[in-house]
């Protein structure tokens, strides 16, 4: 009688495990049968009321249903993980033939555009560019550039001051100061970086924007390696047909010195809106190096000459790119930058 009821929940118990198809409901049979108050269980603890010779073999049968359950439960879930883990396996399969995410990433703002360009140019004619402080000496950015205190252009020249004696660059030309003063001749550098001046933000002035600034010194340059190397500048930079044009002007630090006007590129010196229809356009001061300045940082001026030049890096780029608004360069909105 027992023995029959064994029978009976052994395949009961192997047909659910059969049937089921999740790990849950294997794990209710396992309760349901083998459990604490499970059907087995509830078996053995009727093993009182069989004869004691029968008991032994009662207990054996009990035992292996059990053990086939087990086995059975453990093959099932086996093959449960088995398959969960192939439908995971298919959700995560990576289709290494579809177009790979583009990469977000940026490039170089328009003025370094100008810069690297510039540098390019000067670094193939042997120069080596230099850096130097922007929180300068006075002394460094106007004394030693033959403008003294009084002198007219350090009104044209209003900066920020820390302190009586420290100040906002407003030139790039203390840097060139201080390679003079290390005294290691000659000297052919390119000086690009932030100078502030106190001006008013409108299409063409900002309080803080870049100069490129050149000097050479050695012995026996003349103005006519001025004249030479800015000319070979301008054909680099603008193109090969570019003409130059030197118009005399005055600088407290170069004498003689002068204005660089280039052929305009967009024309070819036609006259056009961009060059206003001169057919001219201003791209740069230069000079050759007063002998005081020479004097002043301990270069001997009959012994060694020299000349230097001096670039806005923004006008530059504004030509280049022929941008109407200097503000354009410094908002950095995204959608104006990533057309360069
Ligand atoms: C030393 C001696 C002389 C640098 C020079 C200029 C002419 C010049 C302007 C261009 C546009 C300034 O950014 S701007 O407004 N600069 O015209 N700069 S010569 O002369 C030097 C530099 C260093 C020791």
């Amino acid at each position: 009688m027992e023995s029959n009821r064994l029978k009976q929940i052994k395949e009961e118990a192997l047909k659910q495990i059969e049937a089921s198809n999740a790990l849950d409901k294997l794990n209710e049979i396992r309760i349901n049968y083998l459990g604490k108050k499970g059907e087995l269980t509830s078996l053995l603890k009727g093993m009182k009321d069989i004869k004691a010779e029968e008991r032994p073999k009662f207990g054996q049968m009990v035992n292996e249903a059990r053990q086939a359950i087990e086995d059975m439960l453990e093959e099932s879930k086996k093959k449960l993980m088995q398959v969960a883990r192939e439908e995971q396996l298919k959700l995560e399969v990576i289709d290494v033939t579809l177009p790979a995410k583009k990469n977000n990433v940026g490039h170089r703002h328009p003025n370094m555009i100008t810069l690297e360009e510039v540098e390019r140019i000067f670094i193939g004619m042997g120069y080596e560019v230099v850096e130097g402080p922007e929180v300068e000496y006075a002394y460094y950015n106007f004394e030693a550039l033959n403008i003294p205190e009084n002198h007219p252009a350090r009104d044209e020249q209003d900066t920020f001051y820390i302190d009586d004696k420290i100040l906002l660059r407003t030139q790039t030309s203390p840097v060139q100061v201080r390679m003079m003063e290390k005294k290691k001749l000659p000297i052919r550098i390119l000086a690009p970086g932030r100078v502030y001046r106190s001006d008013e933000v409108d299409a063409t002035h900002s309080p803080c924007f870049h100069q490129i600034e050149g000097l050479v010194i050695d012995k026996n340059i003349t103005f006519a390696d001025l004249k030479g190397t800015l000319q070979e500048f301008a054909k680099e930079l603008f193109g090969p047909q570019t003409k130059v044009k030197f118009r005399p002007h005055h600088f407290p630090f170069t004498e003689p010195s002068a204005e660089v006007d280039v052929t305009c590129f967009k024309c070819g010196g036609k006259g056009c809106r961009m060059c206003k229809g001169s057919g001219w356009i201003e791209i740069l001061g230069c000079g050759m190096v007063h002998p005081r300045v020479l004097e002043m940082s301990g270069i001997d001026p009959e012994e060694y000459s020299g000349f230097a030049f001096g670039v806005g890096l923004e006008r530059i780029t504004l030509l280049k790119y022929e941008i109407d608004d200097m503000r354009l360069l410094y908002e950095n909105d995204v959608r104006f930058l990533k057309q360069f």
